[in-house]
């Protein structure tokens, strides 16, 4: 606990455009309630506060501004909102800050992972999510892009084809991100995973297996060797709702409350977390204990990553 740690870059990223649900973009501030930068201080860490970053909600009233590509929701509003976290989040990288980016909604994901790999060569990523987050445009049966932010980051999708995204230039493959906790995947993403050859640990193989063997073995897939910095980006809506139930799209059978802060306390222990998402808490659902809760977990999930409960 003596050794020098890096300064932990907060950004608040205040949309939900990714998504239908309002309050998504509320969390960043309800967890600045709950005393996350206190926390994050009282670990060691200096924190540089980069804000809240608020966007304009997409305006169904008004959707002649940002009308469907296909039947992908809100294009330019959700690219906009990227592209300026996306550059909060390479600066932050270049002052070798970790990044720690809490949501809104996980389309940031884009954001806050291609950001980051953008200036920092050899990333791998770890997308905890109940979702592989990786439809294209073809394959989306909702037009919600928090469903589509691996697929563009991946180049999978390409950018250029969704407007608002044309800006984004892809430098992470299928082979630099491992999933854990996925239990809720569309037929067309199967495809995808399958046909890439992706690494996927499901809820299936979490039972099978444990968590601790599932961590691991998701480390040595895409960081063998143990020498590549790590992007942590924990969507809640992988933790069961019995403990996250505030989050728009909840699915049964998640990580219980340990196998969750295991997953963090893992990747803290390798020394090479770099960045870390908290997204998808929704405090406008769920009632007040409900959401206490999961604003409670969010911040917990974070002093796990960045190292509370080792010795
Ligand atoms: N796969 C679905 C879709 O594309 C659900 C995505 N929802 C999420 N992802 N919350 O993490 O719409
Ligand atoms: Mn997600
Ligand atoms: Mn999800
Ligand atoms: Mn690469």
């Amino acid at each position: 606990a003596t050794q020098a740690k890096r300064t932990v870059a907060l950004i608040g990223g205040e949309f939900s455009g990714g998504q239908p649900k309002g309050g998504v973009e509320r969390a960043p501030k309800m967890m600045r309630q709950a005393k996350i930068v206190d926390q994050v201080k009282a670990l060691g860490y200096e924190v540089n506060d980069c804000g809240d970053h608020a966007f304009p909600s997409p305006d169904a009233a008004n959707s002649s501004a940002d009308p469907p590509a296909g039947i992908v929701k809100n294009p330019r509003t959700v690219g906009n909102a990227c592209k300026q976290i996306y550059d909060i989040v390479q600066a932050a990288v270049k002052r070798d800050e970790i990044v720690y980016t809490i949501g809104g909604d996980h389309s940031l994901g884009l954001a806050t992972v291609g950001g980051h790999a953008a200036s920092r060569p050899n990333l791998c990523c770890i997308w905890v999510d109940a979702h592989a987050d990786i439809n294209t445009a073809e394959t989306t049966g909702s037009g919600n892009m928090h469903g589509m932010p691996v697929s563009i980051l991946l180049g999978l999708q390409k950018p250029q084809d969704i407007p608002g995204f044309e800006w984004f230039n892809p430098v992470m493959t299928t082979a630099d991100i491992v999933y854990i906790g996925l239990r809720d995947l569309d037929e067309g993403e199967r495809s995808i995973i399958r046909k890439f050859g992706m690494k996927a640990f499901t809820m299936h193989h979490v039972d099978k297996y444990g968590i601790g063997q599932v961590v691991q073995m998701a480390l040595d897939h895409v960081n063998p060797k143990r020498d590549r910095p790590i992007h942590l980006s924990f969507d809640v809506d992988a933790l069961d709702p019995a403990i996250a139930p505030s989050t728009g799209t909840t699915v049964r059978g998640g990580l219980t409350f340990r196998e969750g802060h295991y997953i963090c306390e893992a990747v803290y222990e390798t020394g090479l977390l770099r960045g870390l998402d908290i997204m998808e808490v929704n405090p406008a659902l769920g009632n007040h204990r409900e959401v206490a809760e999961t604003i409670a977990i969010g911040c917990s999930l974070t002093r796990c990553a960045l190292g509370e409960t080792l010795l």
